[in-house]
């Protein structure tokens, strides 16, 4: 259809086209309906309601309550952040900010909130059907943190949709407040570092689909490794806001490689790196109030950058550190709405506000409308049951393994599937084994994952950290763990472990400059043909991009979708349980264009090991055949 278009249309037909026709001819790309779009969302359908969904338990689908969503038709959309921006630009909004009396707020409950308690799994459906009622209903938020960290690879890779059309679907839907990402430096949205020309690219494009402010941190707090996607963001015209990871404890005399000087050196390089905004990373919600109190205080004494603080609420500090950090002039705070908020994700919003009730600097915003949303979110992490981490009590051991929010459930997961479910305390106290012997390294987005590979690879053996060192020459160390120690992550505070660095190695020579600089740029031209022809259909500069970052990834994506068609527009309990006998479902797979699918009967399994479902579409009886994979 698409060689179709073009030979059909006015302009090829006139001659009046050069090489840029195909970028600048957006309607090339609307094709005819494929006839057999029906068939195919009967067939995943049937297909999860025979084998099941990956990570949910089979069994018959339960009944949920509709997730309410307010009725904001007859609200205005009032200006917010995003309106300053636009008009006062990046250096217009910093004194913006510097301005405001209030504590401002940065809503995670898109991204950080789900990806720390429900494994990364919220679909866009269920984020977009409320993004204009928050929109509206919550005006005065500094921004909303909807996209970027692990819900990229996981949009593709579990939820069989595209990431960039959430963003650009989201950023159509909340016009008037600042869109944030959260970006891993020169891991882009990824787990290793890529080409300097990548991590350019990709800002730029995620720029001209919606994102305002880019949070950006290193795995190892090397400032170094943040400078290009820095720059590149600066050169976007959007908000820098360059991180600095907490770990350890800088009132504990102990943990002294990370003390209060350290921090601050560090935010002086980001300020000198370009940083709009300075933020503090608690990735693990390790920093105590009395520490955050210092820290904020001296950092505000240090730089004249506003102060974005992140948390997350694992051990159950969460306000009281919030709290003290407001006391001591922080500007911005993360939390989530109530009903995604706690324990592993951001402290709730509707416990700051009534936290600070009496307080100059009590957030603007409508408590009501909080609680509206709550109930919304309440039930809509209802469907996603199975993905929850099981912790369901404040959890304070995370002082001592200092795991980030994001992976607690994830290495949990690992470790399950590897055989080790039974044996997770050993994991968790290996965790914290692993990080000493590394040397004490932040542990984050990627380098927490190498040191969970770790912790499993050791505890799977029965190593201890003397076998490490003395078996180590005859032991095949997982991939990830001899990256680190070749450099390919970055440079750690005060370099890595000698030995332990040569036992890992066995002779390779590790790195010491940055990644970027040894790895070659991508051809994007060669690499959009490439694709073209992989996929036999045209592509965008933003699948190009997705098929850089994660080339396997994109195509088993792009594989189920030929397969089973968009099955982003089905309701999430149809996605994760398919169908109960005898239910009818409507689907609305455009505007104005809505399927009714009744599901019939399902068959008996045959001798090839399949089985027919039988259907009604539309009133029409409809069968298709599915591999029966129990
Ligand atoms: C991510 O990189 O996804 C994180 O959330 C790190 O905290
Ligand atoms: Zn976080």
């Amino acid at each position: 259809p698409f060689l179709e278009n073009v030979v059909k249309h006015e302009n090829f037909i006139s001659g009046e086209y050069d090489t840029s026709f195909i970028d600048s001819t957006p309607e090339l790309f609307t094709f005819p309906v494929r006839k057999d779009r029906g068939t195919k969302m009967l067939s995943y359908i049937g297909n999860v309601t025979v084998n099941g969904f990956p990570g949910v338990e089979k069994k018959k689908k339960p009944v949920f309550d509709l997730a309410p969503i307010p009725n904001v038709g007859g609200l205005p959309l009032i200006s917010g952040t995003k309106n300053i921006l636009e008009q006062q630009g990046a250096e217009g909004l910093v004194n913006w900010i510097k301005d405001q009396k209030e504590v401002l707020i940065t809503d995670t409950t898109f991204r950080d909130a789900h990806q720390s308690l429900l494994a990364t799994r919220i679909r866009s459906k269920d984020i977009l059907d409320i993004a204009e009622p928050t929109a509206k209903l919550l005006p005065n938020l500094f921004s909303m943190e909807m996209w970027g960290g692990a819900t990229f690879d996981v949009a593709y890779r579990f939820l069989k949709e595209d990431p960039w059309d959430r963003l650009l679907s989201f950023r159509k839907k909340a016009p008037n407040v600042l869109l944030q990402m959260l970006l891993r430096a020169s891991n882009a949205v990824g787990y290793k570092n890529y080409p300097d020309n990548v991590i350019r690219e990709f800002v730029e494009k995620s720029a001209d689909a919606g994102i305002d402010v880019f949070r950006i941190f290193d795995s190892l707090n090397w400032v170094k490794g943040m400078e290009v996607a820095i720059d590149a963001v600066r050169q976007s015209g959007k908000i820098a806001e360059a991180a600095i990871c907490y770990t350890g404890d800088l009132n504990d005399p102990s943990r002294s490689k990370y003390n209060i000087k350290y921090y601050k050196n560090m935010a002086m390089e980001l300020e000198h790196a370009g940083a709009h905004i300075l933020a503090i990373k608690d990735m693990a919600g390790l920093l105590k109030p009395e520490a955050a109190y210092r820290l904020v205080s001296e950092l505000k004494e240090t730089t004249s950058l506003p102060i974005h603080l992140h948390s997350h609420d694992t051990g159950g500090n969460g306000i009281y550190m919030y709290s003290k950090a407001i006391e001591a002039g922080v500007d911005i705070v993360d939390t989530a709405i109530g009903s995604l908020a706690g324990l592993t994700s951001q402290p709730s919003v509707q416990t700051l506000h009534y936290a600070l009730e009496g307080s100059s600097r009590q957030p603007k915003l409508e408590v009501d409308s909080l609680e509206r949303l709550g109930e919304y979110w309440g039930e809509v992490r209802k469907f996603y049951h199975d993905f929850e981490s099981g912790m369901n009590a404040p959890h304070t051991e995370v002082y001592k393994h200092e795991m980030p929010g994001g992976q607690y459930s994830n290495l949990q997961q690992q470790a399950k599937a590897v055989g080790l479910g039974e044996r997770w305390h050993e994991v968790k106290e290996m965790y914290q084994r692993v990080n000493a012997m590394f040397g004490d390294i932040v542990k984050v987005t990627p380098s927490s994952k190498v040191v969970g590979d770790m912790a499993l690879f050791m505890v799977q053996n029965n190593l201890s950290e003397e076998d490490v060192l003395t078996k180590g020459q005859t032991i095949d160390f997982p991939d990830s763990v001899i990256e680190l120690f070749e450099g390919y992550l970055g440079q750690p505070v005060g370099g890595f472990p000698k030995e332990l660095q040569e036992v890992i190695l066995k002779g390779k020579k590790p790195i010491t400059v940055r990644p970027g600089e040894l790895l070659e740029d991508v051809d994007f031209g060669a690499l959009k043909e490439e694709l073209f022809n992989e996929l036999g259909r045209a592509v965008t500069d933003f699948d190009v991009l997705a098929y850089a970052l994660y080339p396997k990834v994109f195509l088993d994506y792009n594989k189920t979708i030929e397969l089973f068609g968009d099955v982003s527009n089905l309701d999430t309990a149809t996605f994760l349980y398919g169908m109960r006998l005898g239910e009818e479902i409507e689907v609305e797979i455009e505007k104005g264009k809505t399927l009714i699918v009744k599901l019939v009967s399902i068959g008996q399994p045959l001798a090839d090991g399949t089985r027919v479902v039988y259907f009604e579409l539309n009133g029409q009886s409809r069968e298709v055949i599915i591999k029966d994979e129990n």
